[in-house]
């Protein structure tokens, strides 16, 4: 069959993400025999002029569509891209009569609400692979995929869903830069993304990793097939910058370990950084090892620096593996990222001036790693099948008639919303080294900063240098002008609202 997929993610900032999920399933397609195009919308001027054109061109038989995000998970300034795939799959429509089949994690979080609300044929949860080949099998044969593990399609308005067997027990290479022009993505600062493992073993309260989009099944990838993946990208397509993409880079740590060694022993050189790195058990040794190898930066997302806190998030950490994978960290030159979520179960004012009394300390205060930096995040945004869920339910932040499409958040009620934000506002006033989510507004700009950076060399990921940007914004007065004035007002009303939609729910 000619398949159509379409990365519909245009975020062009420093974060840009190139389509890697769309590429596992357009290799694994290409692999069972079909003509497969990708159509990448991510710096396209005119999409629907890129759209007409390349069906016109290209008459598909089916078209998948990648919906990676569904909105920008920031409470303090929302933003949902949920009217933005729908569009995409009107003017698909327009175009053809060729079934569409939603897939990536923004339709692994919420299948049903997602198919509903964009008028989609099919979609499909979890690992694509598989899934998508056998789905394309049934649709070839003139058969409605009924019973397909991770397939779901409405009948008469009914939802007919089978959830994911996750039983892809390891996976290849997307062969990224086959499907994807990387010159735009690493223009903007990002690099070539490589995942090594699947499934995620943590219970961390909120998190859906180890629920929708991965399973709780670790899916370990052999490392040797890993490093053949780099290894192609250095030699065949000169790149130079890498980025990991699994939820936790370092665990389990033997299988890291081994991919770095493997990566020390390769003749050739490259650059690495990591999103989603734990502190545990991230010593010297270890760090030595990443340096080695040539990581210079990673995020590392321990959630909170209060031991109350981080049990009752259910991270498995104590704020003593914080500090000692902080002190591990004095004097070496890396860059780090750290994350916090503020706000969550059991957080207090107390806990709140706790974790950034860490962030001054071991963060603001480091002796030794280049531009430290901490982002701290308001708010936890509430997805169905987390413990967080429960929780939310059974203190009225969401009820059965709840939609997850409609960003449902939750907010500690020892919290007095308007002194919270503004402890973490006046932690962004006195230390550069802070972020906070409402920053984010001025990341749209960060495009025009990556391609004066790119001209004078500036290291990549560019996000290295925000907090010398603070420290600019900081001495001209301009970060205390441009705080955000009202946030807390705003987000007092949301989550008046969503409680009273829960409420007038439930009767
Ligand atoms: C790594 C990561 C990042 C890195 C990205 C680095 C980079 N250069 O790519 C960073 C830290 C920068 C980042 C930023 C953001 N992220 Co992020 N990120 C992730 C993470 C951990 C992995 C993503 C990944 O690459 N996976 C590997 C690929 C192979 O998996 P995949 O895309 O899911 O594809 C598989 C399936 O989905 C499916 N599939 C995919 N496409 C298609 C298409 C079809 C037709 C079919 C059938 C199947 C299919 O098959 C694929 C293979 O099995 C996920 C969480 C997770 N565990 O998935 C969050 C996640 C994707 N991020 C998320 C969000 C919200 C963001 C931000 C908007 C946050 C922010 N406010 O800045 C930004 C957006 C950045 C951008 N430009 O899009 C959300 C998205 C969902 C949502 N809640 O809206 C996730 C799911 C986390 C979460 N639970 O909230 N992120």
């Amino acid at each position: 069959m000619r398949v159509l997929l379409i990365n519909t993610n245009t975020r062009a900032d420093m974060t840009a993400a190139p389509p890697v999920g769309a590429a596992c399933v357009a290799t694994a397609a290409a692999g069972a025999g079909h003509e497969v195009r990708l159509l990448d919308l991510c710096f396209v001027r005119d999409r629907a002029r890129a759209l007409a054109s390349t069906v016109s061109s290209f008459r598909p038989e089916v078209v998948g569509l990648s919906i990676r995000n569904l909105e920008n998970v920031n409470l303090l300034r929302p933003i949902s891209y949920v009217g933005d795939a729908k569009t995409v799959v009107e003017e698909v429509r327009a175009l053809t009569d060729a079934p569409i089949v939603l897939g990536g994690s923004g339709a692994s979080l919420c299948p049903g609400e997602l198919l509903r609300a964009l008028r989609a044929d099919y979609v499909v949860a979890g690992d694509g692979e598989e899934t998508f080949v056998a789905l394309l099998a049934e649709l070839a044969e003139g058969r409605t995929p009924h019973g397909l593990p991770g397939v779901g399609l409405l009948e008469q308005g009914t939802l007919r869903f089978v959830p994911p067997a996750f039983s892809l027990a390891s996976f290849g290479s997307p062969q990224l830069a086959r499907w994807v022009d990387l010159g735009r993505y690493q223009r903007m600062g990002s690099s070539y993304t490589v995942q090594t493992k699947r499934g995620c073993c943590q219970h961390c309260v909120y998190c859906t990793y180890n629920q929708a989009l991965e399973g709780r099944a670790m899916r370990l990838r052999p490392p040797a097939d890993v490093v053949a993946e780099i290894e192609e990208a250095v030699r065949r397509y000169g790149i130079s910058d890498f980025e990991f993409v699994d939820s936790v880079f370092n665990e389990p740590i033997d299988h890291c370990r081994e991919i770095l060694e493997r990566i020390v022993r390769s003749p050739w050189k490259a650059r690495f950084t990591a999103m989603g790195m734990t502190p545990r058990r991230l010593d010297r040794e270890f760090l030595s090892l990443m340096w080695e190898a040539g990581f210079r930066s990673f995020m590392m997302t321990p959630d909170s620096a209060s031991d109350p806190v981080l049990r009752s998030y259910g991270k498995g950490l104590r704020v003593e593996e914080l500090a000692a994978a902080a002190s591990a960290l004095d004097g070496t030159r890396f860059t780090v990222l750290w994350f916090f979520l503020i706000g969550g179960p059991g957080e207090t004012h107390e806990t709140i001036d706790e974790t950034i009394a860490f962030v001054r300390r071991h963060v603001a205060g480091a002796k030794g790693p280049l531009h430290p930096m901490a982002h701290l995040y308001f708010g936890m945004r509430v997805y169905p099948a987390t413990r967080l869920w429960d929780v939310a339910q059974r203190e009225g932040f969401v009820g059965p008639a709840s939609n997850p499409l409609d960003a449902l958040w939750y907010v500690s009620p020892k919290l007095d919303i308007d002194r919270a934000v503004d402890q973490l506002v006046q932690a962004s006033l006195r230390h550069p080294e802070v972020g906070i989510g409402f920053d984010e507004k001025y990341l749209a700009l960060s495009g025009f900063g990556a391609a004066v950076g790119g001209a004078f060399g500036m290291v990549k990921p560019y996000w290295v240098d925000t907090a010398g940007f603070n420290r600019l914004l900081i001495a001209t007065g301009l970060r205390r002008l441009l705080r955000p004035r009202d946030a807390a007002r705003q987000i007092q009303e949301r989550i008046a609202a969503q409680r009273a939609a829960v409420r007038a729910a439930t009767g």
